[in-house]
């Protein structure tokens, strides 16, 4: 089911990453507000949830409901019969969910910390309704690295602000480290829909995920601006540090969740990928000051990219 070889328990498709689950008479997914009564028999979570076959994650609400029409339109020719205006998970007031025919578009706010508490959840929730090989795709917003602003990046390997492909936490006192990598397989086909686009590139490349926008991106323009000797940093600083970010580790594109999404997916089982449009490019400058309009324009980029790849490939027609 997954590019991990993960052990499965006896009664689902749940990888065993967590033995206490099964021990759970019931389950409250609390930043979802869903309920799962009896563990062992998930009927009616699975008649709700069983069919989603991609779950997309973006930061914004409006974005992901505005994604959920694209699909609608773009996928299912206007006609997906499902309600895809509900906010499914509206009554946990952190996350918006929209279903729209085997895709569910969730929101996820800004920064790691905010996604890994709603993945921990939506995984849980596509094991409880017995969701086979679930593709988890990010289409997000970010600073580009040496591309034209508007170019979409599809990540290979997530890289935190230290530089080393690989999300840190503290568990139990104790510092664990896992691979941040995105699903070979999966990014190759995303790549492979990128042909006969109106006049934009879609690149493969390195992805830095931070966990600070302003210093932990080297932005002059945050309301500190200090390097770890205390001192400020400079311009020649930061352009030396983006330049060693795209030279050494060959980094594209920087946003803020990309190491912890690829470690925790590709933990858990879960085949990934991080499809990202550029904003500007930050040896140029730090300020994102991208029109309005355009904005809409370049967001739309990544829904395009993807839905070409639902339509071809999970739906099996183009
Ligand atoms: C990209 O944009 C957001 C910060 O503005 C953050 O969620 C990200 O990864
Ligand atoms: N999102 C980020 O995290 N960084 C940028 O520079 C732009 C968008």
């Amino acid at each position: 089911m997954s590019s991990l070889n993960v052990k499965m328990s006896s009664n689902r498709t749940l990888p065993d990453c967590n033995p206490h689950l099964s021990q759970m008479p019931s389950d409250f997914l609390y930043h979802l507000a869903i309920n799962i009564p009896d563990t062992q028999n998930t009927a009616e979570i699975k008649k709700r949830y069983g069919h989603i076959k991609v779950v997309c994650l973006g930061g914004k609400d409006g974005r992901m409901q505005e994604l959920a029409k694209y699909i609608n339109q773009n996928v299912y020719n206007g006609d997906s019969g499902t309600d895809y205006e509900k906010n499914l998970f509206a009554d946990g007031h952190r996350y918006a969910g929209f279903m729209v025919g085997c895709v569910l578009c969730v929101s996820h706010g800004v920064g790691s910390s905010t996604m890994s508490v709603l993945l921990h959840e939506l995984i849980k929730l596509m094991r409880y309704a017995e969701c086979e090989d679930p593709l988890f795709i990010r289409i997000g917003t970010s600073g580009g690295l040496g591309v034209k602003p508007g170019t979409v990046v599809v990540s290979n390997r997530g890289y935190n602000g230290l530089l080393r492909s690989e999300y840190e936490i503290a568990i139990l006192g104790e510092r664990v480290a896992r691979p941040a990598i995105f699903d070979e397989r999966l990014r190759k086909k995303l790549l492979a829909c990128a042909e006969c686009l109106n006049g934009w590139d879609v690149i493969e490349g390195n992805t830095m995920g931070t966990d600070c926008f302003y210093e932990g991106q080297g932005r002059l323009d945050g309301a500190s601006c200090i390097n770890a000797k205390g001192a400020p940093y400079t311009v020649a600083d930061k352009l030396n540090f983006l330049k060693r970010c795209h030279d050494d580790c060959g980094i594209r594109n920087i946003e803020m969740e990309a190491p912890m999404f690829a470690a925790l997916t590709l933990h858990c089982g879960i085949r990934a990928a991080d499809v990202c449009v550029t904003l500007l490019n930050r040896l140029e400058g730090d300020q994102v000051e991208t029109p309005k309009a355009q904005l809409k324009a370049f967001e739309e980029r990544p829904f395009t990219l993807v839905a070409r790849f639902i339509k071809s490939h999970i739906l099996g027609s183009s």
